[in-house]
């Protein structure tokens, strides 16, 4: 990896040093290259820093989707009727898919997915604060798809436009299978929603719950996201985390109506001179709780998580055999890294 070089070059006399002139040549070219919307792919220089960034929003979002897993794959002996289990098998295994291409990204910035995967399993990086709510109801399953996977594409589709391309690329095909995703939770509360008044029951009691921890997936406020600036400047992120909060609440409001459910905000206000919904406070401290393991699934998601790791041993040594048997020439490359 090569170091990040120093903002300006050392000034004064003498003979020029080049490799400090190299270095300062290999930023401007990155700075420009961000600048114009140009890709950066694996082999191009990039600041330190940069990469570190990537690999931390890269991994925390493959995390997420491989934990994401849990909650709904909680209903699927459940299902009401063998079309709505096997939407569910389908999308579960949709959720490992994505996990795998956003490895594959962050393997690019040249950390391997054994090192990824240790830093989720020993508390080192975070997944999505959402995934630590249970599932108590089939309803839930609806709200997972309405609420989690439409505030996980309004994140998400500004991310195909990120500057850094094996990421940007992976956030194309994943947007696309989250509206699918997004939609069967939709269809899944209006059925509930229509349906008996304990089914329309069950499906605003699904809404209550998920309502708020959905808006805190956007992370916290404007003022206190450490991160977001110098992320925008780098064109990975494309809007701030209250724009994009924003922008799924305006969403929201009219969808719930067509639902026939309503959003546990009182708050709740179009705003005429904003054009915007304005809406009540979040509880922050309750999304710090989540964020330092004081959630109510942390600790069983995360043991989940390290089971099915440890069990899934012999398929890695399997994969391992099976690609040094056939050599690392032909077909694709199955490294023991796994999930
Ligand atoms: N949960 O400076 P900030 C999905 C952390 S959807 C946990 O604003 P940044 C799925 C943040 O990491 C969910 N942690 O950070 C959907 C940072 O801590 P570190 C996954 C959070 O990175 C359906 C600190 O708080 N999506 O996968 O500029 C089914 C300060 O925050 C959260 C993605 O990951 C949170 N909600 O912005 C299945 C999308 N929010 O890292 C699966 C990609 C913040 O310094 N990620 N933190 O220890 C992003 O867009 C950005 O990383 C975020 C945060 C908007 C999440």
């Amino acid at each position: 990896m090569a170091p990040t070089p120093p903002a300006t070059a050392p000034a004064g006399p003498g003979p020029a040093a080049p490799p400090q002139d190299e270095a300062r040549q290999a930023l401007d070219r990155f700075d420009r290259a961000v600048a114009a919307e140009t890709r950066i792919e694996p082999r191009d220089w990039m600041p330190d820093a940069y990469r570190a960034t990537l690999v931390r929003q890269i991994a925390q979002h493959a995390h997420s989707e491989i934990i994401g897993m849990q909650p709904e794959a909680n209903w699927i002996t459940r299902a009401p009727s063998l079309r709505r289990k096997a939407i569910l098998i389908a999308k579960v295994q949709d959720e490992a898919g994505h996990g795998l291409y956003l490895y594959s990204a962050a393997e690019t910035l040249g950390v391997s997915r054994e090192e990824l995967l240790d830093r989720l399993h020993s508390g080192r990086q975070k997944y999505s604060s959402i995934f630590n709510y249970p599932t108590l109801t089939w309803a839930d399953v609806g709200a997972i798809g309405w609420l989690v996977d439409g505030a996980a594409i309004t994140n998400q589709v500004p991310l195909c436009r990120c500057s850094y391309g094996p990421y940007a690329r992976a956030m194309v095909r994943i947007c696309k299978e989250e509206s699918f995703h997004q939609r069967q939770g939709y269809e899944l509360l209006l059925a509930l929603s229509r349906g008996t008044p304990a089914q329309h029951a069950m499906a605003q009691d699904a809404v209550n719950r998920w309502w708020w921890p959905s808006l805190m997936m956007f992370g916290p406020p404007d003022a206190e996201s450490e991160h977001s600036a110098r992320s925008m400047a780098w064109n990975i992120k494309r809007h701030s985390n209250d724009e994009l909060r924003q922008r799924f609440v305006d969403i929201c409001v009219p969808q719930a109506e067509t639902l026939g459910l309503t959003l546990p905000d009182p708050e709740l206000r179009w705003n005429e001179e904003r054009g915007h919904w304005d809406h009540g406070p979040i509880d922050w401290e309750e999304f710090r709780a989540v964020l330092r393991g004081q959630g109510p699934c942390n600790a069983q998601r995360l043991e989940q998580r390290r089971r099915a790791h440890r069990e899934g041993a012999w398929v890695r040594e399997a994969a391992a055999a099976y690609a040094a048997r056939h050599g690392a020439g032909g077909g694709t490359p199955a490294g023991p890294e796994g999930r």
